[in-house]
């Protein structure tokens, strides 16, 4: 069978770095099934949407495949409509978070026509296989089709115990443009080691030799926050041979000496973790890398550890400083854990990116306070900060939807876009204080920033962090009047501009 993957664009203002990694297993399945695969990976490449349509028009192709997570949601509807109106007779089949969670709006305002939920490794060889030579496509466990009056569900694919059968996308790599991932991962990576000089002399002492690449280790994650959609339950790990393996694959073939870990949760296990490391540290590979933990699973010892085994920077999902907000989210954690764990990372030498979410149920002046607080204590200079968004498959979606926040469905998923705005309010907060309130967490954050170099030895960076400071007062106090006269959007709009125009020039 002749398939045409199609990879969505994400997050269309930063480079794309993260191989989209559903479609390459889905890829390597059919591959290894005799399929033809073709690859459209239009977040890689970026297209125009009348180059994407034109491109589609020279590929000669049976059935289309496509994946995504739920922001890239309009693109999906716009791009399968206008395949089935081209192309009427192909049959659509959509995988991953931007289907599963929503099949009666997927199949009643897109053109898909199936959604695979759960893992697709196996279900895409049975579904391709039927869709090739015949049979009864309610014999493939793990489907939802489309029935001209209902959604027809056949039973869930129990998950594969065994990760490491599934093979090393050796094949699969070639249909996607690795250039692209390797040199954006690189250029994101570089600036970031600029901070490690432990890291920088493991590659050579020059930033320009780092080659960065993103790298799963495994599925799932241990725990089950309200904000999270889990799609599949529970944690499963690769074995560390087989990490090992296909990151010396790709160190051999793709000459990476950077893994960015974009699993969910990276450290889920200290046994695994001790392990890989001993074996990276015992082999003494040269390599560099960085990933996601809990709070609650790191300590000295383990991140002494680490950082010997070439980690130089690693996420936590923070959240929040206030117990309350964590306790809502369902974290499992201790506020404390997230400042101990501040402290142990910067103490091994690891550079440090926590997240914050500002807007759960229940949130106030007094929790954003505690979230302030934790900053300032533990001298957070770097963090994502998001608003807190109720997506579909969570907890807090079906908290929304039954609070009556969400009223029109397809209106609010077409709202997620760049997933940086505010789209939704869950408190009892007024939007405008609510974007404040944002807005003051990342002002602390900043202000620890240019703390930094206030007691320097240099005059020049003295005078440079006094001059930073009082600027980004003015700026802070412009932009806070701003809220309050609905003027902040022009304003934001005009600074990522101002910075884009800097970037060209
Ligand atoms: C890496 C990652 C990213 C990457 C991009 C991923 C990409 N290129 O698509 C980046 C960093 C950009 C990212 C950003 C965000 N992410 Co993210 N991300 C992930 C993460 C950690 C891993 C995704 C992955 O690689 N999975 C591994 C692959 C193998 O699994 P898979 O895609 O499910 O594929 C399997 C099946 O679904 C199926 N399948 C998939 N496609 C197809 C197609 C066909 C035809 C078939 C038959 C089968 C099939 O087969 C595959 C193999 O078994 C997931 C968490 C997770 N558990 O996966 C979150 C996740 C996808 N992200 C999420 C979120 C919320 C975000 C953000 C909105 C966060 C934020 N506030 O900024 C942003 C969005 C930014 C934006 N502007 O759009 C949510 C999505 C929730 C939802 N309902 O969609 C997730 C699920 C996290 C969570 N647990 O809640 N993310």
């Amino acid at each position: 069978m002749k398939v045409l993957l199609i990879n969505p664009p994400v997050r269309e203002d930063a480079r794309p770095t993260v191989l989209p990694w559903g479609l390459v297993y889905v890829a390597q399945s059919l591959l290894d099934e005799g399929h033809e695969v073709h690859v459209l990976d239009v977040n890689a490449y970026r297209w125009s949407p009348e180059e994407v349509l034109d491109r589609i028009s020279k590929i000669d192709f049976d059935v289309v495949g496509i994946s995504g997570i739920i922001t890239v949601y309009n693109y999906l509807k716009w791009i399968t409509l206008e395949i089935k109106k081209r192309y009427p007779e192909i049959l659509i089949i959509a995988g991953s978070y931007v289907a599963t969670p929503i099949p009666e709006v997927i199949f009643s305002k897109t053109g898909v026509d199936i959604i695979c939920y759960g893992e697709g490794d196996i279900t895409a060889k049975e579904l391709f296989s039927i869709l090739e030579k015949g049979g009864d496509l309610t014999s493939v466990n793990g489907l939802m089709i489309k029935n001209d009056r209902e959604i027809f569900t056949t039973p869930p694919r129990p998950l594969m115990k065994n990760l490491d059968k599934i093979p090393i996308p050796k094949s699969a790599y070639e249909l996607f443009p690795m250039e692209i991932y390797l040199h954006n991962g690189s250029i994101d990576d570089r600036g970031r080691i600029q901070g490690s000089e432990r890291a920088l002399k493991i590659i050579n002492g020059d930033i320009n030799k780092l080659k960065s690449f993103t790298l799963l280790t495994g599925r799932g994650c241990i725990n089950k926050c309200t904000y999270c959609y889990r799609m599949i339950r529970g944690m499963r790990k690769h074995s560390v041979d087989y990490v090992l393996e296909h990151m010396q694959y790709l160190m051999e073939t793709y000459d990476v000496n950077g893994f960015m870990f974009t699993d969910e949760l990276f450290f889920s296990n200290k046994k695994w973790i001790n392990e890989f490391c001993d074996k990276i540290i015992s082999k003494n590979t040269k390599i560099v890398w960085r990933a996601v933990s809990r709070v609650d699973m790191v300590t000295p010892e383990i991140l002494e550890k680490m950082k010997n085994a070439g980690c130089y920077w690693l996420t936590y999902g923070f959240e929040s400083g206030s117990q309350k907000m964590l306790d809502e989210m369902k974290k499992n954690v201790n506020a404390e854990q997230n400042c101990e764990a501040a402290k142990f990372t910067r103490d091994a030498d690891i550079l440090l990116t926590p997240t914050f979410m500002v807007g759960m149920p229940g949130e106030d002046a007094s929790t954003v306070a505690e979230t302030i607080k934790l900053i300032r204590e533990c001298k957070i200079d770097d963090a994502g900060i998001f608003f807190t968004t109720p997506y579909p498959g969570t907890e807090l979606y079906e908290f929304a939807l039954k609070k009556g926040l969400i009223v029109d469905v397809e209106k609010f998923l077409g709202s997620l876009g760049d997933a940086n705005d505010f789209t939704i309010n869950l408190t009892r907060l007024k939007d405008r204080t609510l974007k404040k309130y944002r807005y003051s967490i990342s002002r602390a954050i900043m202000m620890n920033k240019l703390e930094k170099s206030k007691d320097s030895k240099s005059f020049r960076k003295r005078a440079k962090y006094t001059w930073n400071k009082y600027y980004y007062m003015l700026g802070s106090l412009v932009y806070m009047h701003s809220m309050n006269i609905g003027l902040d959007p022009y304003i934001k709009r005009l600074v990522i501009n101002l910075r884009k125009f800097s970037r060209l020039s």
